[in-house]
């Protein structure tokens, strides 16, 4: 479907861009910020660390300020756990309740939404050195802190998010740092720690419509088509069974509270159940989300697997399919251009996505994440000329009009990122911003903010409301 005569973005339609706190505020130790998973992770060779990152921290008047004049009607940021909470629960730190007040103030100030996600990857390492998510007392530090930021920010902040990709953290944990290296049956006991994530996601979204009745909250997973590699049967099966274990495991529960049937054989199959207490079930069903945010940045093909070993692939990727023997592998898409980091770029397969969460979910759509990473360059005069940037949203802002055209209901936009940050294991110079940042891996030079093509592209890209693109 062409659909010649395209449906208008909605008048109140949320442009905007997003962000995550440890990949851009920097003052990694300051204020009394406790340490993070992430800032004990190790950083793979010749890429940065998180410590200063953008220096967001200290510079986030001029940032929003860039972000008003851009036009944003919404900014997605992350809340650090461990500046609220150093040691994950106990005492809480006034100077991070503090920052926070002061960044969603000025985000009002200028009349943008505040879109929050609670957690973003950066568990605090105190919770690590007990366990993690595979303590239950985890479940409890984050309920905890969830009450924290709804007493404190909820007359504020209308939108929350419950826990940033929680698939690819199961999935990809290793790539993006959060797995603990002395997990000893790490697929197992990941699965365990994914079944009291639920537990505490549903909390959450409980707990939230208690003490904030007039706010939404939903999940924020990363979500995308799975195409399988040809029309064999038995390939569609494998695209099936990811799609399952990848996808709707998440959202099957984010949305009915219950396990996801292909999903759990899986489970079953490789022996990796988790453990289900008296009552989590009860959690689980009761929770219901108000919206389901995603991100998305490619699309994933997949074969079926025989059951080799070498079906494997550990490329430590978030977006190259790992593959488990006999289930599916990992394939390659011919039909598909990558950009410089090996990721399939696929803008029609955003527009499958969108139309495959609504038509199993039935509630509003967000997009969270999505963008394109690259190696920009900065020219004499400060030019930033990421047309290949620009060429990429337009094509999925695009298909996400389409997918509107085709009866979805989607009611914001936040690409990846609102300015420069810190990639999760592909350090500073992998940039997605509409901003640069002027700082290289371990140069800081003057973190001087500069305005890319792509900034005045998306600003009038948000004035016409998508008319211009
Ligand atoms: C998502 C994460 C983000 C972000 C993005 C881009 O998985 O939610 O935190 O970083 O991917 O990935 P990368 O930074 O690895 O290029």
């Amino acid at each position: 479907m062409k659909h010649e005569r395209r449906k208008p973005f909605p008048n109140d339609f949320l442009w905007g861009g997003s962000t995550s706190a440890y990949q851009v505020e920097g003052a990694w130790n300051e204020d009394g910020k406790g340490p993070s998973v992430i800032d004990m992770a190790k950083y793979p060779e010749g890429t940065t660390d998180f410590k200063v990152a953008s220096d967001h921290y200290h510079r986030y008047k001029e940032d929003i300020a860039l972000f008003a004049e851009m036009g944003f009607k919404a900014y997605r940021f992350s809340i650090a756990w461990t500046r609220i909470y150093p040691n994950g629960d106990g005492e809480v730190n006034r100077k991070g309740i503090e920052f926070y007040d002061q960044l969603i103030n000025e985000i009002r100030k200028h009349g943008i939404e505040p879109i929050v996600t609670i957690y973003h990857f950066d568990l605090p390492y105190a919770l690590q050195e007990k366990g993690g998510w595979s303590n239950r007392a985890t479940i409890d530090a984050y309920e905890n802190y969830c009450k924290t930021l709804f007493e404190h920010f909820g007359d504020r902040v209308k939108y929350w998010l419950t826990i940033n990709e929680q698939n690819m953290m199961i999935l990809h944990g290793e790539a993006i740092g959060t797995v603990d290296p002395n997990l000893k049956n790490p697929k197992k006991e990941l699965y365990q720690q994914n079944h009291h994530m639920f537990v505490a996601q549903a909390k959450a979204m409980a707990l939230c419509h208690q003490m904030l009745p007039d706010a939404k909250i939903g999940p924020a997973p990363n979500i995308v088509t799975i195409y399988p590699a040809s029309s064999k049967p038995e390939d569609v099966l494998a695209a099936n069974n990811y799609a399952a274990i990848r996808n709707w495991l998440y959202l099957d529960m984010a949305v009915y509270g219950r396990y996801n049937n292909i999903a759990w054989a899986y489970l079953e199959e490789k022996g990796y159940t988790p453990t289900i207490l008296e009552g989590d079930m009860e959690i689980l069903q009761n929770a219901k989300p108000d919206f389901i945010a995603f991100n998305y940045y490619t699309s994933q093909t997949v074969a079926a697997s025989e059951g080799n070993e070498e079906d494997v692939n550990q490329t430590g990727d978030q977006h190259i399919t790992v593959g488990e023997p006999g289930v599916y592998k990992g394939a390659s898409n011919p039909h598909l251009k990558k950009n410089e980091f090996g990721w399939e770029i696929d803008p029609v397969g955003f527009r499958t996505t969108l139309r495959e969460i609504y038509d199993r979910y039935h509630l509003p759509l967000i997009v969270t994440e999505n963008g394109l990473g690259a190696i920009d360059q900065l020219e004499e005069g400060d030019v930033i000329n990421d047309t290949y940037r620009i060429e990429f949203l337009r094509n999925h802002i695009e298909q996400m009009q389409l997918a509107i055209s085709d009866g979805v209901e989607v009611f914001g936009f936040c690409p990846w990122s609102a300015i420069d940050l810190v990639s999760t294991h592909q350090g500073i110079s992998k940039r997605y911003g509409f901003i640069y940042v002027n700082r290289d891996e371990f140069d800081l030079k003057d973190l001087r903010r500069i305005r890319k093509q792509s900034f005045y592209w998306y600003k009038q890209v948000i004035s016409s409301n998508g008319a211009n693109l």
